[in-house]
Parts: C-alpha cells; sequence; structure tokens
C-alpha cells in the first residue's frame, strides 16, 4: 500500500486554507493509501512562539484533523517533538545539504525579509522537514502549492545520500491539490490566507462562528466590474471565492462559474458563506465532542509507539551508514 505523509504547524489558529490546502488532500486518499498525519511542533518555534498558546494549539491541530474528516483508523496521527528521530536525522540531513541549496528557500527569504533576529532555525527548517519525510519513506506529500520546493529540497537531500551512501531513502513525490492550490486571504487576494498574517478579517478560522463567518465574507473584496468569472490575475477576489466554492462543493471551477451564471457579487457571497458556514458547522460540532475527551490522547499514546520504532529503524539504518556510533 502506497503511504502519505504531511503536516500543519501549530503556528496559528488553522484556517480554510489549511484544510482545502493541507488536510483534504490525505482526506481524500486516507482509504487507498497508509495516511500519516502529525502536528510538526518544532517547526512553529522557528518563530517566537507562546509556551501556553503553543501547547493548547497542538492539542487543538489534532482535534481538528479528526474533526475535519481524518479517521484515526486509517491515520498514524502523532506530535513531531514526542519523536525525538525527527531532530537527530535532521542534523545528519543538515550535514548532507549546501548552503547554496538551503539558501534557495523562497518561505525563508519571504519570511525572513525586513525582520531583525531570525532564528538559525528558521533557516534550516526545510532540513527539519526532509527529516520529517524521509524517516518514513512515504510515497506522496500532499501540501499546498507554497510547500512543493520543500519537498523537492527532501528529494534531492534523499537522492544525494542515496548516491553517496547507498539506497536508503525513498524520493517523495510531492502533491498539490489542482484546485485551490492556494486559497487567498479575503481583504488581499493576491496574498495567501496565512494563519500567521496580521488581519483576522481576511482568514476565515476553522472555528470562527457563524456570524464571524458570515460577515468576512460578505465584506471580501471584489472589484467593481460586477461580472462573475474566474480570472485570477485580473478578478483575484472572485476567483479566490469561485475557488473557495468549487472546493468545498467538489467540483469543478467551471461548473462553479456555470452555477453563478445569472447571480451577481452580493449572490456569490452568500452562497459561498452558506457552503463555508455548514462546513465549519459538521468540523466544529465534532470538534466540540472530543477535544475534551480522552480520545486524543489514546490516539497519541498509541500511534507514537509505532512512528518511534518505525523512526528508529530508519535513522540507525542511517547513523551506521554515515559511520557514527560504535
Ligand atoms: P501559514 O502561512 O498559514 O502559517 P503554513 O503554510 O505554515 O502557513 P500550515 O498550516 O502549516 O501553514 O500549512 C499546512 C498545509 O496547508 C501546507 O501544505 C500549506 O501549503 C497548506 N496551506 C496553508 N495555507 C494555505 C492556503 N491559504 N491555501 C492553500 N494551502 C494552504
Ligand atoms: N513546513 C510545513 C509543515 C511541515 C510538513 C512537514 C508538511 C513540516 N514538516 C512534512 C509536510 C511534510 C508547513 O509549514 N506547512
Amino acid at each position: 500500500m502506497k503511504k502519505i505523509l504531511t503536516g500543519l504547524q501549530p503556528s496559528g489558529e488553522l484556517t480554510l486554507g489549511s484544510l482545502i490546502g493541507g488536510i483534504s488532500g490525505s482526506i481524500r486518499y486516507q482509504d487507498m493509501y497508509d495516511s500519516y498525519i502529525f502536528v510538526p511542533d518544532m517547526h512553529a518555534i522557528t518563530v517566537e512562539q507562546d509556551p501556553k498558546l503553543l501547547k493548547e494549539r497542538i492539542r487543538k491541530n489534532v482535534a481538528l484533523y479528526i474533526a475535519c474528516g481524518l479517521d484515526p483508523n486509517k491515520n498514524t496521527i502523532y506530535i513531531q517533538s514526542e519523536n525525538l528521530y525527527h531532530a537527530n536525522l535532521s542534523w545528519i540531513l543538515e550535514c548532507t545539504t549546501y548552503m547554496g541549496e538551503a539558501s534557495r528557500m523562497t518561505q525563508f527569504k519571504e519570511k525572513s525579509r525586513n525582520k531583525e533576529n531570525i532564528s538559525v532555525g528558521l533557516f534550516t527548517y526545510p532540513i527539519l522537514m526532509a527529516s520529517d519525510i524521509l524517516l518514513y519513506s512515504p510515497d506522496l506529500v500532499p501540501t499546498g502549492i507554497d510547500q512543493k520546493q520543500h519537498v523537492e529540497l527532501a528529494r534531492d537531500i534523499a537522492t544525494r545520500f542515496n548516491n553517496k551512501y547507498g539506497e536508503t531513502f525513498k524520493i517523495p513525490e510531492p502533491m498539490i491539490p489542482l484546485v485551490g492550490a492556494k486559497i487567498k486571504d479575503l481583504q488581499d487576494p493576491t496574498k495567501k490566507m496565512s494563519k500567521s498574517s496580521e488581519n483576522p478579517k481576511g482568514i476565515i478560522y476553522l472555528l470562527d462562528e457563524e456570524n464571524v463567518v458570515r460577515k468576512k465574507i460578505m465584506s471580501a473584496v471584489t472589484d467593481s466590474d460586477g461580472k462573475i468569472f474566474y480570472d485570477e490575475e485580473n478578478k483575484p477576489g472572485i476567483s479566490n471565492l469561485l475557488t473557495i466554492y468549487a472546493c468545498l462543493k467538489e467540483i469543478s471551477i467551471e461548473d462553479a462559474v456555470e452555477h453563478f451564471k445569472d447571480s451577481n457579487y452580493g449572490g456569490l457571497k452568500k452562497e459561498v458563506a452558506d457552503v463555508v458556514v455548514e462546513k465549519l458547522n459538521d468540523i466544529q460540532n465534532k470538534y466540540n465532542e472530543i477535544i475534551n475527551s480522552n480520545l486524543i490522547d489514546e490516539i497519541l499514546d498509541r500511534d507514537i509507539k509505532k512512528v518511534n520504532e518505525e523512526a528508529k529503524e530508519k535513522y540507525e539504518e542511517v547513523r551506521n551508514k554515515v559511520g557514527l556510533g560504535r
């Protein structure tokens, strides 16, 4: 059985973008693939975090994975920092990565632009991500388009290691959703809807209340043209709303455009708000059922044992090949 693996950082509250770009790929494939989904909490501390909030979000993420539709009987769910092999392998991979290739990561360039006191961890973060992936030999890594370059780095590191020390790592493929690769901010539809942005008005959080969701969508920035069609460049706001609708209805963009052919912007926004509210209602009902139950700890305790054993085996193989230890 083929394996898929992905993770969503607990660096902010999960958003509609995290659902469409991150979790839904795993949901779609959980019946066909051996599916691993984890909480990359060590990635979150590459930037400043409030320890109490971080701990809360880690638990929330796990509850949201399940509430969004990831079946704990079909998925292996775990927390990165609970498995010490991630950081250990990462070090060996750091020593297999060139400064030049690490310096080409566009996300680092964006996240470090005009900032002071950037941590070294923010720079090496893609190598930790390579370790997260290569420890478990997945075939596919579902992510949004912004993570594609990092998966490609993992492929390059794995290939270099294999060439030097013999066949060790499986080369993973990125899996980018065709529609909705990037959900945009409702207030600035030229940029990604990001859980770490400052203006919450442009972001739909998975735990937002219904009236808040409706208000955010009804005040989404559009244009003055009045016609509903898909044109990312000239009509980013309308295109984003069409994308959200298509993704949640699981239809093509063309079908979404056809559906709204006799509608106006107000009508489009109202229907988009309806589908988002319906989706979030389901997620929130399930979330409220499980967030304070024992289920979360039971799953995490069960799965950390499994991934620890699996990671240990891969790590020991690597350690030996590199010549470390006795
Ligand atoms: P952020 O900028 O929101 O902190 P991130 O990329 O660090 O973003 P994660 O929640 O860790 O966010 O990302 C999990 C997955 O969801 C990644 O594969 C990412 O590509 C995807 N993702 C996040 N936001 C969006 C979005 N707006 N549109 C599409 N995919 C997204
Ligand atoms: N870097 C990713 C989160 C992440 C991840 C991973 C995704 C960390 N390790 C391994 C897939 C596979 C992000 O910021 N979205």
